[in-house]
């Protein structure tokens, strides 16, 4: 697969094959381990694959072939967030988080390896998570003075169930690929040598739906679970698809024309 650099980055790479776009955290020698600087080059990133039209699926994934991510790098961690070159402490992979969910199109996470704390939330958080045979899951929050108690804990739970999710959060244990399988966490399990050939698979099938279809899927999904934001979401898409109507089209021309609207012709359908 020929993926082609979209933009470049010092703590990411950036890539695009037919219409999928690949955000490879690049960092193998902490295993993928975030820093602010690492975060707010993944969210211009997915910012990107959102306003771009020709980018029908995203792909999350690590470099290499020991980790997807292993959380927060450690060696910034502050007081109040982990401390970029501006010496603000920031918890910015919150908002990566969001973004993700928020994505009008899917996101696949391709588990290639360690999925650690925030790594695992990032992982979760994707439409669909993909993993490799050797790839490992695990919260360490509690053990190392820290936690997602947002959607990496109630999110996490509405997957796995509660009792999974107190467990995976209390005991800090570390999971194979075949018990996240058996958990709900993932949706696949394949030798490492065909995770990205079966993951690209997935994208491309996905990519002949209706894109329409899979966006209103994928809000829904996420209403049930995001009361009044997930709404605010769902409702949007209601009035971006009002707005391809004749009928929005008359209000808004009557306005200009300063004359009363001609609705007659709308349907009132059963
Ligand atoms: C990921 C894991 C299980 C891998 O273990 P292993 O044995 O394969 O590798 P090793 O030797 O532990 O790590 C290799 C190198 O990567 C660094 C290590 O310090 C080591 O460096 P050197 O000794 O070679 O110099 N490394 C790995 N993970 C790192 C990290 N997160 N930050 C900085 N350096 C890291 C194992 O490495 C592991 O358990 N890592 C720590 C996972 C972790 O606790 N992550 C943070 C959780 S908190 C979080 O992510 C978070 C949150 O809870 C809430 C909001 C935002 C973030």
């Amino acid at each position: 697969i020929e993926w082609k650099p979209i933009k470049s980055y010092s703590d990411i790479r950036f890539e695009l094959y037919e219409g999928i776009a690949k955000i490879t955290i690049n960092r193998p020698q902490v295993r993928n381990a975030f820093t602010p600087v690492t975060v707010a080059e993944m969210s211009e990133a997915f910012r990107i694959c959102r306003e771009r039209s020709d980018i029908a699926v995203v792909v999350l994934t690590g470099e290499g072939d020991k980790a997807f991510c292993s959380g927060g790098d450690m060696h910034f961690k502050g007081r109040g967030g982990y401390v970029g070159p501006d010496g603000v402490p920031r918890l910015n992979v919150l908002d990566v988080q969001k973004q993700i969910r928020c994505l009008p199109k899917p996101v696949i996470a391709m588990v290639n390896g360690y999925a650690i704390g925030g790594g695992n939330v990032l992982a979760t958080v994707c439409d669909l998570t993909i993993a490799s045979e050797n790839a490992i899951f695990g919260q360490t929050g509690p053990k190392v003075g820290s936690f997602d108690a947002g959607l990496g804990a109630s999110y996490l739970a509405s997957i796995v169930g509660q009792k999974k999710a107190r467990e995976i959060w209390f005991l800090c244990r570390q999971y194979s690929a075949a018990e996240a399988l058996e958990m709900g966490l993932v949706n696949k399990v394949v030798p490492f040598k065909e995770l990205e050939a079966t993951t690209v698979e997935w994208a491309r099938r996905m990519q002949q739906y209706s894109p329409l279809a899979l966006r209103f899927l994928k809000f829904g999904l996420n209403a049930e679970l995001d009361g009044q934001l997930g709404l605010q979401q769902f409702a949007g898409d209601m009035t971006m698809l009002y707005y391809m109507t004749d009928e929005a089209q008359e209000g808004g021309k009557a306005f200009l024309e300063k004359r009363a609207p001609d609705f007659s012709k709308s349907p009132r359908l059963p």
